[in-house]
């Protein structure tokens, strides 16, 4: 092996990163870079057989992730998968991550050899990222990804290895085209060092300012002149005051801002920006010289005609709504028959154990608390299932980045930076991971923004709380004669949480953090057929981590809820008691029936109980928004995570109605009525209800994640509280608006 090795600690630290027993000689470490959504991550799973999400959209990947493979001969290797990055300039935070890798800073190990991946329909972008590696001289071989895309227009992979002067594999990482090849250099390659060919001529300007300050360098960067001056060159052009890069000398720092206060009215960045572009433009002249016609098109390709009529600025938005209501009217129509069949499950396996367990706490903490609560919020899988395989067909197909390209404007409009709009997307499935995803940001302001900004995306933990309201209180019914109401709403729901979250950026931007929003560079990804496997594979992670967490978080909730629920007991002659008052105020005069006696008996002992308290102590808060007390303990439990809510309204119901035991959650909520006979749920109450869990922030994950992501208590306290300040605040809106207009 030629590689360099740093040498005494470095070592060390770089072996234990790489989980290699000390004594034994280290893995090779092989490092994939390159531009955003060339198929990196793909090549990744490939290599190492492993199943990290891939996607049709830039920006995928935030985090470096390293596994194992074997190379032919049986050797072993360790390969490492990097976020995306156009250059390494380090100005967004991915492409420091993906800089350090390449350099082997801040703890990372120093790699054996770089495979740069470069998608071989667009050279000339894909190959200023692999100029600059070969200028910094790192063991390099290029794989030439997407050439079953490219067609005509990729070039011969001989050609372009034989003018950089590095090797070059085509590759097709989607369908595992060229792998053997790849592997088979890939060993090749780590057993002999190649002298790259390609050479970029600066004016002399610039190599004096670059000499000038390569003695600031440290010494364990440093290597051949050309690296030196690189390094020198990448220097003078990404260290800024504010970056977070550590690690970098202050003599370094101080000896570019002079050479730059000496440059003047000189643009450094343009001119070295343009002598690599130069540089480029004849090596792929003499590359692509021996296939006329590859870099110029005619015809409009598919993916420009399908545009024509995606982004226009009418027909775009009808078919994105169009798309919205199918999605969502399917999450009723299709879930329908499998939840039915849950429901049954869930059903048995609780009678069931009512048989066979004594009765009493044990019998009434199982089939009430643990099966009921648990089985509410299961009931949801074919939901969530079927949400997570629309919302991958529709990124892998590429269409999300259209839906990004029509929101751009009103991004804009409102402060928020044109990146903004992934984690806005990913917002829709789960926050935890969107709040991650604001990492591909590059000002610390626009970061922010987002993230007070992203929990108000409708996620999948919704979803429960949505269906159970819709399915109880707006029955299946057309408007027009075609139009689904329940659909409908549901797009209704999340239309207006995208339409709050962009309005609290516009607000929060211009307060809390303020600052201009910079214009989006999204590049659209071509139309792909949707790799049905790592969609399914999608859908599969994200049905196994709700289930996860109904059998963790919503389990562990449910009991302590039900406890809360089921004690202290109403000591008996209390109860007694209660009896013939709560029939006086039930029907004043009437005759008490048996079953009413028994449901009053009931919601007396429930309103004893501590959460029942709790409720009650609440419902002052919660009467102007059209809840209940009862309500009120659903709200309580759903701040640990939404879907409690949902479990703990079976409890409620469960324990203080009499009824049908079995009957599902929604018939019986929609039986509730007030002591007067009023009905507690009425569609306005509904929509209220809807409205609150739209808006409040009742997610302890998504304060833990911007907690860490912020490293300050600040930001999640302010988002917890503008959230659920905001929840009141438009839930009593709808309400007493709604009442006011008569319904
Ligand atoms: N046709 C074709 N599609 C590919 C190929 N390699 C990857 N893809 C597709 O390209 C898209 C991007 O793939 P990823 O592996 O996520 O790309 P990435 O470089 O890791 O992307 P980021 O993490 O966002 O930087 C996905 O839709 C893949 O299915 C290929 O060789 N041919
Ligand atoms: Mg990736």
């Amino acid at each position: 092996m030629t590689a360099a090795r740093t040498a005494g600690t470095a070592t060390e630290t770089a072996e234990a990163a790489r989980g290699v027993p000390s004594g034994e000689p280290p893995l090779p470490l092989l490092l994939l870079v390159g531009n955003p959504n060339v198929g990196k991550t793909s090549l990744f799973n490939r290599l190492a057989r492993r199943n990290e999400r891939v996607g049709n959209y830039p920006g995928v990947t935030v985090e470096r992730r390293t596994a194992e493979m074997s190379l032919p001969g049986g050797q072993r290797a360790l390969v490492a998968d990097v976020p995306g990055a156009y250059s390494l300039s380090a100005r967004s935070s991915e492409e420091q991550i993906a800089l350090q890798a390449v350099l082997g800073w801040a703890d990372n190990p120093r790699p054996d050899l770089v495979v740069v991946v470069v998608d071989a329909g667009q050279l000339v972008r894909n190959l200023y990222l692999v100029l600059q590696l070969v200028e910094l001289r790192v063991p390099l071989l290029v794989a030439l990804n997407m050439v079953d895309e490219a067609g005509e227009r990729a070039p011969d992979p001989q050609a372009l290895g034989a003018a950089l002067g590095v090797p070059c594999v085509a590759t097709n990482a989607r369908a595992g085209g060229g792998l053997v090849e790849l592997s088979q250099a890939i060993v090749a390659r780590l057993a002999r060092a190649q002298q790259p060919r390609l050479h970029v001529s600066y004016p002399a300007d610039l190599l004096r300012d670059a000499d000038a300050i390569a003695d600031a360098l440290p010494a364990a960067w440093r290597g051949s002149v050309e690296r030196d001056r690189a390094l020198s060159l990448w220097a003078l052009t990404s260290l800024e005051p504010d970056d977070e890069l550590v690690g970098i000398p202050d003599e370094l720092r101080k000896r570019c801002a002079e050479v730059l206060a000496r440059a003047g009215q000189r643009d450094i960045d343009r001119e070295i920006i343009e002598s690599r572009y130069r540089a480029l433009e004849s090596l792929l002249a003499g590359v692509l010289e021996a296939q006329p016609g590859v870099a110029t098109k005619t015809a409009p390709s598919r993916t420009e005609r399908i545009d024509r009529v995606l982004l226009h600025p009418a027909y775009g938005f009808a078919v994105f709504l169009a798309i919205m209501l199918v999605v969502f009217q399917s999450l009723f129509a299709w879930a329908d028959p499998v939840m039915k069949g849950i429901e049954a499950l869930f059903g048995l396996v609780h009678g069931l154990a009512s048989q066979h367990l004594p009765a009493g706490f044990l019998q009434d903490l199982v089939t009430k608390g643990l099966i009921d609560g648990v089985g509410n919020v299961v009931v949801f899988l074919p939901q969530i299932c079927l949400l997570f395989l629309f919302i991958g067909l529709l990124e892998d197909s590429g269409y999300m980045a259209r839906v990004a390209y029509l929101m751009d404007r009103a991004l804009r409009s409102v402060g928020l930076h044109g990146r903004a709009f992934v984690p806005m997307m990913s917002g829709f499935a789960c926050a935890v991971p969107a709040i991650m995803a604001t990492r591909t940001m590059e000002r610390r302001r626009d970061r922010l923004l987002t993230m007070l900004v992203v929990p108000l995306m409708s996620c999948s933990a919704r979803l429960p709380v949505y269906t159970l309201i819709i399915g109880a209180l707006f029955p299946p019914s057309h408007m027009f004669g075609v139009l689904p109401v329940q659909g409908l709403l549901m797009v209704a729901m999340y239309l207006f949480s995208t339409c709050v979250a962009l309005i609290a950026a516009a607000v929060l931007g211009r307060t809390v953090v303020r600052g201009a929003s910079v214009p989006l560079i999204l590049e659209l990804p071509p139309y792909r057929w949707p790799g049905l496997p790592s969609v399914l594979h999608l859908m599969w992670l994200r049905a196994r981590s709700f289930l996860r967490e109904a059998g963790t978080i919503i389990l562990a909730f449910t009991v302590v809820m039900w406890v809360l629920l089921s004690y202290p007991k109403l000591p008996e002659p209390q109860a007694a008691a209660a009896l013939p008052v709560a029939a006086q105020i039930a029907a004043p005069g009437a005759e008490l029936s048996p079953a009413l006696a028994e449901n009053e008996a009931r919601a007396s002992a429930l309103e004893y109980s501590f959460g029942g308290r709790l409720g009650k102590a609440l419902e002052p808060a919660l009467i102007p928004l059209g809840f209940d007390w009862k309500i009120g303990v659903g709200i309580v439990g759903a701040f640990a995570a939404r879907e409690v809510f949902v479990s703990v309204m079976g409890m409620v119901y469960g324990l203080g109605d009499v009824g049908e035991d079995d009957a599902p959650l929604r018939d019986r909520m929609r039986a509730e009525t007030h002591r007067d006979g009023h009905p507690v749920y009425t569609p306005l109450v509904g929509l209220s209800l809807m409205v609150f869990f739209a808006l409040a922030c009742q997610c302890m994950s998504t304060l833990a994640v911007v907690r860490r992501e912020t490293r300050s208590w600040r930001w999640p306290v302010f988002l917890f509280g503008y959230m659920t300040a905001l929840a009141w605040v438009t839930s009593f809106a709808v309400y007493q608006g709604g009442r006011l207009l008569g319904f």
